[in-house]
């Protein structure tokens, strides 16, 4: 797998004459590596986290489990790089003000990782199979490598700028549905009640009658990979963040799908929010969120 891995990271070097190999170990590598003990330790303390908090509102939680995976992270990227910046979920305060003021910072890098230590927190405080690890790399803002790993499933998938998307090896491909109707979208409720989950339910409420079914699967994350490999035909939601999208939306892109915001404009790692699709529903789908005004943009 390695072996792999650091062939491709050797041609994509070649083409595009980036300094891509920083340390002797390539960025792939560790964030491969880094997704995987995290993801294993997550697991490891699935029904056992010690502390639960909240954040922007009674729905938003947090766990000593996500601090202490973003700290196995912080220290894993850091000992291959350790002249990177890193914007991981918990190293950043609550609320949308922070978050923004966060990535604008952040953004000056030249690389910068985004991580989300735990994506689904939900999810893993009751117990139910479905969260992941975020692991992106931007160079100079734009995203050249994506990890998520579902411990649960034991699912890693990988994606390089310009080499694909891959999941043990093989590579992915987005579905093949070509109306909203044939297809299964992916949708979130947000945990901010003022903002987020209302303009979400205007989105939902019109697609749960336009399309052949949704799924709320609760990890932003994981809904863009499954995009990726073809398990959902698109993906929506309002209101998100940075390392939500960031590896996600490289795996769309390389399996040939596209990622916009929910106007239209191409992925950048300041969209919010995200509409993600196998490319040939994108249209119909951002269509019909702007029909019912669920864009979340003025
Ligand atoms: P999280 O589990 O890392 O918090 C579910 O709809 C998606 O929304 C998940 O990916 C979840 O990520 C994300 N999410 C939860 N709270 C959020 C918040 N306050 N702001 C942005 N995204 C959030
Ligand atoms: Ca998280």
């Amino acid at each position: 797998m390695r072996i792999q891995v650091e062939s491709r990271v050797k041609s994509l070097e070649d083409k595009t004459k980036i300094p891509y190999v920083v340390g002797s170990k390539s960025p792939t590598a560790v964030a491969i590596n880094s997704a995987s003990k995290a993801g294993e330790w997550i697991k490891s303390k699935l029904g056992m986290h010690q502390e639960l908090n909240t954040k922007v509102s009674p729905q938003d939680l947090v766990t000593d489990v996500d601090k202490g995976a973003e700290m196995m992270i912080r220290k894993l990227i850091l000992t291959h790089f350790p002249n990177h910046d890193i914007l991981g979920e918990e190293g950043v305060a609550p609320g949308a003000t922070a978050s923004a003021a966060a990535l604008s910072k952040a953004s000056q890098s030249e690389y910068l990782w985004i991580v989300d230590p735990i994506d689904g927190t939900t999810n893993f405080v009751h117990g139910f199979p479905f969260f992941c690890v975020s692991i992106a790399l931007a160079y100079r803002g734009e995203v050249i490598v994506g990890v998520i790993y579902d411990p649960i499933k034991d699912e890693m998938f990988v994606a390089e700028k310009g080499k694909g998307v891959y999941i043990h090896g093989n590579r992915g491909e987005v579905s093949k549905e070509a109306n909203l109707s044939d297809s299964v979208i992916g949708v979130g409720f947000n945990p901010d009640r003022e903002f987020g989950l209302p303009t979400n339910m205007k989105g939902i409420n019109a697609l749960a009658s336009t399309t052949r079914s949704l799924r709320a699967g609760g990890s932003a994350a994981l809904h863009l990979a499954y995009v990726a490999i073809g398990r959902l035909s698109g993906y929506y939601e309002v209101g998100l963040n940075a390392w939500d999208i960031a590896a996600g939306a490289l795996m769309v892109a390389e399996s040939g799908g596209i990622v916009t915001d929910t106007v239209g404009k191409p992925y950048d790692i300041g969209v919010h929010h995200v509409v993600a699709s196998n490319g040939k529903i994108h249209a119909e789908l951002l269509e019909t969120i702007k029909a019912a005004n669920a864009t979340g943009i003025a």
